[in-house]
């Protein structure tokens, strides 16, 4: 472990999808950790040794960690010698960033900050905000000396250092994943090098603040652009009758070309937010960026679209009313083998459904025992795979989970299928 931090505290401020996975890292290093969140609940949950987010792994280390004494949790910040704030970035009505929670972090740990102490900002964030927290920062503590006014002889040092890890596979890309980090100056940035290498073996690279801040805003909009383009090519080769699976496999036996995978839209807290922070920033420049948003944003829509022709079509075909027909949809997480709803397209899609059709939609969610408020209010029921398929006349396919994959269970079955991610190629009948 670097000497710098050894018998020293990290506090980290916020515990969710990325301070507590980081909180369990530094304490599995025998790091005393405090971490510091608003809700009662979570910093109860944690103080027991238990974890209120799904992540695999994450309940043994968090449970070793509390109950070896290195990570205690609290509602109110302690002195400490490194501040992590690791709180939500979303984005309020227009798309506009709301650094309201880190301002709110930066006022709270104000008070307990003392000269040598370093601070990092974690949180995905549109570019200057690692300037304008420090800015926060000085404005509460006017006894210390700050990087933007004091350089490298500052009291405090200040680095943006942003999260790049992917939910299900936190614990092994937070050592494992290389690490961007911008410091307010050279010295702020060393200090944190150096905290990091506690626990990170991927390589730490050093930037300034505002680059650090646009790489990670970057990162999530090349994806976002390429999952886009995937998405458009889904719905042109609809209107040509084309296979897209078939036609992205075919494409990309060329060797410069790596084409994603559609889907059913973009989901998450982060790929889907983050391109906003730089079309706030610059949204004449950023075109591109701007229509992949659109782009990944109306799928949800077309696929809906997609289902109600093929209840249209059944029930033509199959003489029967409305209110007979059972849609089902398969899969509510924003992405494959987590159980992560947020931000889902395909819960938004099954919303759609419930309301076209009340009491007409099953859902299926291997990952989740009870439907959310908005599902269940809905009259939308929670089946088992195999009973709802029997009920089905129209299939939705909106997740990849691998429960689905391993079994195409409508093989021999006369349903109508609409699969937003290619996986049942085979079914009978693919519209
Ligand atoms: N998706 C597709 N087609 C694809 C790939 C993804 O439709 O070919 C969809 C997924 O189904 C999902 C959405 O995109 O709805 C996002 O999933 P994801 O796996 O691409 O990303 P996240 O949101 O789980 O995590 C991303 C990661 N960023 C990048 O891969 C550049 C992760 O490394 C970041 O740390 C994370 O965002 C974050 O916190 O910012």
């Amino acid at each position: 472990m670097p000497q710098r931090f050894r018998n020293k505290t990290i506090s980290i401020i916020g515990l969710g999808y990325i301070g507590l996975p980081s909180a369990a890292a530094f304490a599995s290093r025998g790091i005393r950790v405090v971490g510091v969140d608003v809700n009662q609940n979570t910093v109860d949950t944690i103080n027991q040794g238990k974890v209120h987010i799904v992540e695999p792994e994450l309940d043994m280390v968090v449970h070793a960690a509390v109950t070896e004494g290195y990570l205690r949790a609290t509602t109110i910040p302690e002195p400490a010698e490194a501040f992590l704030i690791a709180v939500p970035t979303p984005f309020r009505d227009g798309h506009e960033p709301d650094l309201s929670f880190i301002e709110a972090a930066s006022k709270s740990i104000a008070p307990v900050l003392k000269k040598g102490d370093l601070v990092i900002l974690e949180s995905t964030s549109p570019v200057g905000t690692t300037e304008q927290m420090a800015s926060w920062l000085a404005e509460e503590r006017p006894d210390l000396s700050f990087p933007q006014g004091s350089g490298e002889n500052s009291d405090i040092r200040i680095a943006h250092c942003p999260e790049r890890v992917l939910p299900g596979h936190v614990l092994r890309e937070l050592v494992q994943n290389d690490r961007v980090v911008g410091g307010l100056t050279r010295q702020c940035s060393d200090a944190a090098v150096a905290l990091y290498k506690i626990f990170v073996e991927g390589e730490c690279i050093v930037t300034d603040a505002r680059t650090a801040e646009m790489c990670k805003l970057t990162e999530n909009a090349s994806r976002d652009v390429a999952i886009a383009f995937a998405n458009e090519l889904s719905t042109i080769c609809d209107k040509l009758d084309i296979d897209v699976w078939e036609l992205i496999r075919l494409a990309n036996r060329h060797p410069r070309v790596n084409i994603l995978q559609p889907g059913p839209g973009v989901g998450g807290h982060c790929i889907a937010v983050d391109p906003w922070f730089i079309v706030h920033r610059a949204p004449s420049e950023s075109r591109l960026i701007h229509t992949a948003r659109i782009v990944n944003d109306e799928k949800p829509q077309w696929v809906e679209h997609k289902v109600v022709q093929a209840v249209t079509r059944v029930i033509r075909e199959q003489k029967i009313g409305e209110h007979d027909v059972n849609v089902v949809c398969l899969g509510l997480a924003f992405k494959a083998d987590i159980d992560d709803l947020r931000a889902s397209p395909a819960l938004e899609i099954t919303k759609r459904l419930a309301m076209r059709y009340p009491g007409r939609v099953t859902a299926v969610e291997p990952n989740i025992d009870n439907l959310p408020e908005s599902l269940s209010s809905l009259g939308v029921k929670l089946k088992e795979q195999d009973q709802a398929i029997e009920e089905a006349h129209v299939v939705a396919l909106l997740v990849d989970h691998r429960e689905f994959k391993d079994k195409n269970v409508l093989r021999n079955k006369d349903v109508a299928l609409i699969d937003t991610r290619g996986i049942w190629m085979s079914a009978p009948r693919q519209l």
